[in-house]
């Protein structure tokens, strides 16, 4: 597809400062072949993304973030703003993982509000939608995923193809080792792409990035990738060796 496709590192909640300016290291000199072809992004937690931002100032790897608040200054202990963001060299940020919501609280209109302050910010937000495994097995994955979809559209003002990812992450298949199928995963971002046609019009659908997310490793990532409507991955536990995610963006190429 003319669909430029992204592999993205979600460190969560892992890496101290030192430890983050040693997988940069690494990983920078082993994918400047492949950013042509491949956009790289490390989703570092805010205490050593200022380093992943410097580090990758003159490298066309991209920085990013794991969470943002909707206001850009005031009385929100324990918030980070986009404006903040921006500051530090951030380019992206993840709305909405299901860790947060499912731990931190977050419904689909905060995740909605997030995804709106992000790109009037200028940061691509990365917006991830998944049902859980009672979801699933009662039929109900499409209503959920459906739902999440609609209410971050709604929030966008027609927003441009290459302003916004998605990426669909299973709850059943995160941290868990059980990938879904690359069939499973073609037809549910297939069918996003179908609702994003509907809501934002063809040529937004024809250039919106949907990633994969869910236990992604090496040995499974090629099957992924190949998907048609697979537009790269979010990936944690397998991002956390430099090495393991060099082979997951040469996967991607
Ligand atoms: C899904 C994914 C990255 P993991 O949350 O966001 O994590 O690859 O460890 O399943």
């Amino acid at each position: 597809s003319e669909r430029k496709p992204m592999m993205a590192a979600n460190w969560k909640m892992n890496k101290t400062v030192r430890e983050a300016e040693d997988y940069v290291a690494k990983l920078l000199p082993r994918v400047s072949d492949a950013t042509d072809e491949v956009d790289v992004a490390v989703f570092a937690p805010f205490t050593s993304l200022p380093t992943v931002g410097r580090m990758t100032q003159d490298a066309a790897v991209i920085a990013g973030a794991q969470n943002l608040y909707f206001e850009d200054s005031g009385a929100y202990t324990g918030e980070v703003s986009a404006p903040m963001l921006k500051d530090v060299g951030t380019g992206a940020v993840i709305v909405g993982h299901s860790e947060r919501r499912e731990i931190f609280g977050e419904t689909d209109e905060t995740v909605a509000r997030k995804a709106a302050k992000a790109l009037e910010a200028g940061l691509v937000p990365i917006v991830c939608v998944g049902e859980t495994k009672e979801e699933r097995d009662a039929g109900g994955m499409w209503d959920k995923v459906s739902g999440q979809v609609r209410a971050v559209m709604e929030a966008l003002d027609g927003p441009s193809g290459d302003a916004v990812v998605f990426a669909y992450e299973p709850i059943w298949a995160i941290g868990t080792g059980e990938t879904a199928s690359p069939e499973d995963a073609q037809e549910a971002i297939g069918q996003i792409r179908g609702l994003l046609g509907e809501l934002g019009g063809e040529e937004f659908a024809g250039s919106v990035r949907i990633l994969y997310g869910g236990s992604i490793k090496p040995s499974n990532a090629a099957d992924i990738m190949a998907q048609d409507d697979v537009d790269g991955g979010l990936v944690g536990g397998a991002s956390l060796e430099a090495e393991s995610f060099v082979e997951l963006v040469e996967a991607a190429r």
